[in-house]
């Protein structure tokens, strides 16, 4: 066939297309108010927006050379975990998820999120070219593919990424609720490190890096978290419920068995395991409260340098104990710290 032929014949298709199944093509409209937090989660992701060549984790060689091999070696793999999830999350996620949420200031704020998990994704990239020789990159590398606990938790995710069917809610559920163990949780085994040491005045610059993305991803989890529970409250009927409560407890249950064997192979060499694990129930229950469920570990004792690195440097860890400052405006009303208080903002939602 002919290029005139071929071009012809995709012409007849577009307009047969319009004829027979009309549509219309909406342009995203900010001014209409869809809800009271995507507009304010679009001005607080633009706040918070940041680059990894604004940091400069080379200040860190002298610290990392003086390193125990042991910690060094935590500290790579981690790091290359964290590269794995983010490359998850900013290509497949949040894409994934953009794509089936109908509302198009929605779908922004998603696309928006993707981008900056792409730089969280590229600055382990920037923290590893300052401290290793290519080899041992393309170790750390190497290493992520062969993880089996790594895999496991891509794949499990990816699961739920890759099976949101068109229209049904249930499945885009499942997806926000993967999303949020991923962002609330699953990366936390990771963060323990970086939080660890910058705490103690080692790694700092790169602990910085870190710091932001600790900043982005709750921000992160606590917005799917809001989509999810619409989906949750509004859409599912009683038995899609029932069904959906049951998986995500067994999903959760799966991921924290995986992440104890991930957290031992990790941690256990450098003494650091049991205090990791405490931190995993604490965030796992986060992940929760983002979809408005109960607690479902009882949580000990969390390393208080590790805390106080969450509280003070990352202070938008517990979103809704946040006051004030920075959120300011919204499209129709001023906010209010109240806004944020997580029953109140439910309240509005429903
Ligand atoms: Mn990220
Ligand atoms: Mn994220």
């Amino acid at each position: 066939m002919s290029n005139v032929e071929l071009r012809a014949k995709l012409s007849k298709r577009i307009n047969e297309r319009i004829k027979n199944t009309p549509r219309i093509h909406r342009a995203v409209n900010w001014n209409e108010q869809i809800d009271s937090f995507t507009l304010v989660f679009w001005e607080r992701n633009l706040k918070q927006m940041w680059v990894d060549t604004e940091f400069i984790p080379s200040k860190d060689r002298n610290v990392w050379e003086r390193l125990d091999p042991a910690i060094q070696e935590a500290y790579k793999k981690v790091l290359g975990g964290l590269t794995l999830l983010d490359t998850k999350q900013g290509n497949l996620g949040m894409p994934a998820i953009a794509e089936h949420v109908n509302v198009l200031t929605r779908k922004a704020v998603l696309s928006f999120m993707g981008m900056m998990e792409n730089i969280h994704a590229k600055s382990y990239s920037t923290i590893f070219s300052t401290l290793l020789t290519e080899v041992e990159i393309d170790e750390v590398f190497q290493w992520v593919e062969e993880n089996q606990y790594l895999q496991y938790k891509a794949e499990h995710v990816s699961y739920y990424y890759e099976n949101i069917v068109e229209g049904d809610y249930k499945s885009l559920y499942l997806a926000m609720v993967a999303s949020v163990f991923l962002e609330s949780f699953l990366f936390y085994s990771g963060f323990f490190l970086p939080l660890w040491l910058a705490g103690q005045g080692k790694m700092v610059a790169s602990g910085e890096i870190i710091n932001k993305i600790i900043q982005d991803e709750s921000i992160h989890g606590v917005y799917v978290g809001l989509l999810a529970q619409e989906i949750y409250n509004n859409f599912l009927t009683d038995q899609e419920r029932e069904e959906v409560d049951y998986e995500t407890n067994a999903l959760m249950d799966e991921l924290m068995e995986n992440e104890f064997k991930y957290t031992e192979e990790i941690y256990a060499t450098i003494g650091l395991d049991h205090e990791v694990k405490n931190f995993l129930y604490y965030n796992a229950n986060k992940a929760l409260m983002n979809l408005n469920k109960e607690a479902r570990y009882e949580e000990k004792k969390i390393n208080p340098i590790v805390l106080n690195g969450l509280s003070t440097e990352s202070g938008t860890h517990d979103f809704f104990s946040t006051k004030g400052k920075s959120y300011q405006k919204a499209k129709h009303r001023s906010l209010t710290s109240a806004d944020f208080i997580f029953p109140r903002l439910q309240e509005e939602l429903f």
